[in-house]
């Protein structure tokens, strides 16, 4: 019976130590997902521009790349995007050099091209041209955030929308 209790407990622990959670939420498996919101990501908008979700819902955000630029989804407030904001020029030369081995030789499969994003939280994804990503998020609290691209000169471009957490 202990041993049993012992190892419930152990289980619990592993899984959410893998994301770091915020006050807004933390990462969740797509299966746990109770709604798909499907999101476009332009040069250099957001289709919709606003998102509307309920506190202790798990949301799928399926995000789908139509520019000719490589776009992120970020979850965060206000300040969290400043910073992430100076990260991302840090690393811009990193996102440029991705997008060209994207567009190399295929064939090597079993790569995993979507990690290129390796400083990441959990509440960001870097969307490539032409390609699909996706985030689910399980939404806490009913503080306003705002979803944004972090990508230099994005978001001061107005790519950037609040998400309203009811
Ligand atoms: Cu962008």
């Amino acid at each position: 019976m202990k041993s049993l209790l012992l190892a419930a407990a152990v289980s619990a622990l592993s899984l959410p130590a893998l994301a770091e959670s915020f006050a807004f939420g933390e990462p969740a498996p797509a299966a746990e997902a109770t709604r798909t919101v499907e999101v476009l990501l332009k040069d250099i908008a957001f289709e919709p521009s606003s998102l509307q979700v309920k506190a202790g819902e798990t949301v799928r955000f399926v995000l789908i790349n139509e520019g000719q630029l490589p776009h992120e989804f970020n979850l965060g407030t206000k300040a969290m995007h400043v910073d992430h904001q100076k990260e991302m020029l840090a690393m811009q030369g990193k996102i440029f050099n991705a997008t060209a081995e994207a567009g190399g030789h295929g064939g090597h499969g079993g790569h995993g091209g979507d990690e290129v994003h390796a400083h990441g939280e959990g509440n960001t994804v870097l969307v490539q041209p032409g390609q699909r990503g996706e985030l689910t998020w399980t939404f806490r609290g009913a503080e306003a955030i705002e979803f944004a691209c972090n990508v230099p000169g994005h978001y001061q471009a107005g790519m950037v929308g609040p998400l309203n957490i009811e």
